[in-house]
């Protein structure tokens, strides 16, 4: 045992070393005309305390609530609106609902938010779902992306807008549309067209989460050769899916994604109803044959889906909208010779020498 103890000991102090040569290398190459010297903060002066920064940044983030933005997207009848529910139901306490909201963008597509405070252990998240019924279900379905494209750029506008502002708000509302989740009906075959077209183009300015809609309707097999498809006619047609290989940051990130990847889409299966199993509260549906447990990992892959969103990527996902897909939107907004500032709404001051400020 106390071999094992000591051994555990060298490992942590050669693990340290190790960080500490690579945070020296790191420094030197980041800051190279200077001179980098290196002092630990408990070499010299005793404890610094350097490390309370984190309780700092955690007590700051605590104090308001952040924003996260889920749009969902597919035919009627997909269970869209029943995994929303679920995803709300699962584990996540609901502490408040605000008020919903509807924006009626064109006469097919409507777009209908709702808003919930969730609060875990002391830190608030006011998540807001987009849906959006309507979508894919006319005869004629030419351009039916239009209004969703158009939502989600109208959100980047507004917030390049208030961002161009003289007197910026210290925090800008965010109603960025972080995580577009679109709904694969569990046909077992390929991409249809219209799933082509719509993560063809909104896969440049959103991230996009596929999912198997309704996935209890397959079996086992069939599950697993629609999802393999599903992977083969993306890369065919380059479209670009949520996690993107180039945005990985490292490669401990890069591992975790690379199995994200190869299970996507996630065939998932959701509910609004609770079922007793084995003396057990499980969110499930229930049919002739038994309870399809809506959270169970070997029954479907609801939780893996939750876990990305809400769990493991949830930060991820608004830096790559923030630093990819609005960083895009806001650069090609400002190369277009035709905005102006007054556009924009901005006030100009005349500086001393005549010309404007801006
Ligand atoms: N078999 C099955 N039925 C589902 C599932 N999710 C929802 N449903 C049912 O499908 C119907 C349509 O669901 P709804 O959430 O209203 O779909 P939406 O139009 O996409 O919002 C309802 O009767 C749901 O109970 C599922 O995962 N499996
Ligand atoms: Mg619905």
């Amino acid at each position: 045992m106390e071999e094992e103890e000591e051994v555990k000991k060298e490992l942590e102090v050669q693990m340290e070393l190790e960080v500490q040569m690579e945070l020296e290398a790191d420094a030197c190459q980041r800051f190279p005309a200077q001179q980098v010297g290196f002092i630990r903060g408990n070499d010299l002066f005793g404890y610094v305390g350097i490390e309370a920064v984190l309780d700092q940044m955690r007590r700051k983030t605590m104090k308001s609530a952040f924003e996260f933005n889920i749009m969902v997207v597919g035919q009627s009848g997909l269970g869209k609106s029943t995994l929303v529910n679920t995803l709300f139901k699962s584990k996540v306490s609901r502490k408040s609902c605000l008020p919903s909201h509807t924006e009626e963008i064109s006469k097919t597509v409507k777009l209908h938010s709702i808003s919930h405070v969730i609060e875990e252990k002391g830190v608030k998240m006011k998540l807001t779902v987009v849906d959006t019924p309507g979508f894919g279900d006319q005869i004629n379905n030419d351009n039916c992306w239009e209004p969703i494209v158009t939502y989600v750029k109208d959100q980047y506008e507004k917030y390049l807008r208030e961002e161009l502002h003289v007197n910026r708000k210290r925090r800008i509302p965010d109603t960025r549309v972080h995580c577009c989740i679109y709904f694969l009906p569990a046909t077992g075959h390929r991409l249809r067209p219209i799933d082509v077209e719509f993560m063809k183009r909104l896969g440049k300015i959103v991230s996009i989460v596929p999912v198997i809609a309704k996935a209890d309707t397959l079996t086992i097999e069939e599950r697993q050769e629609f999802k393999e498809r599903i992977r083969q006619d993306l890369a065919a047609n380059g479209i670009q899916v949520y996690p993107q290989k180039e945005y990985d940051e490292d490669p401990e990130e890069h591992v975790i994604n690379d199995r994200i990847r190869e299970s996507i889409p996630f065939a998932v299966v959701g509910t609004d109803k609770e079922h007793h199993v084995n003396g057990n509260k499980v969110l499930g549906r229930k049919t002739k044959w038994g309870i399809i447990e809506v959270e169970n990992v070997a029954h479907c892959e609801f939780s893996n889906l939750r876990d990305l969103l809400i769990r493991t990527h949830l930060q991820d996902l608004k830096d790559v909208t923030h630093n990819i897909h609005y960083e895009t939107y806001r650069v090609r907004r400002l190369n277009e010779s035709n905005i102006t500032f007054s556009e924009l709404g901005l006030l100009t001051r005349p500086l001393e020498n005549g010309t404007a400020d801006k």
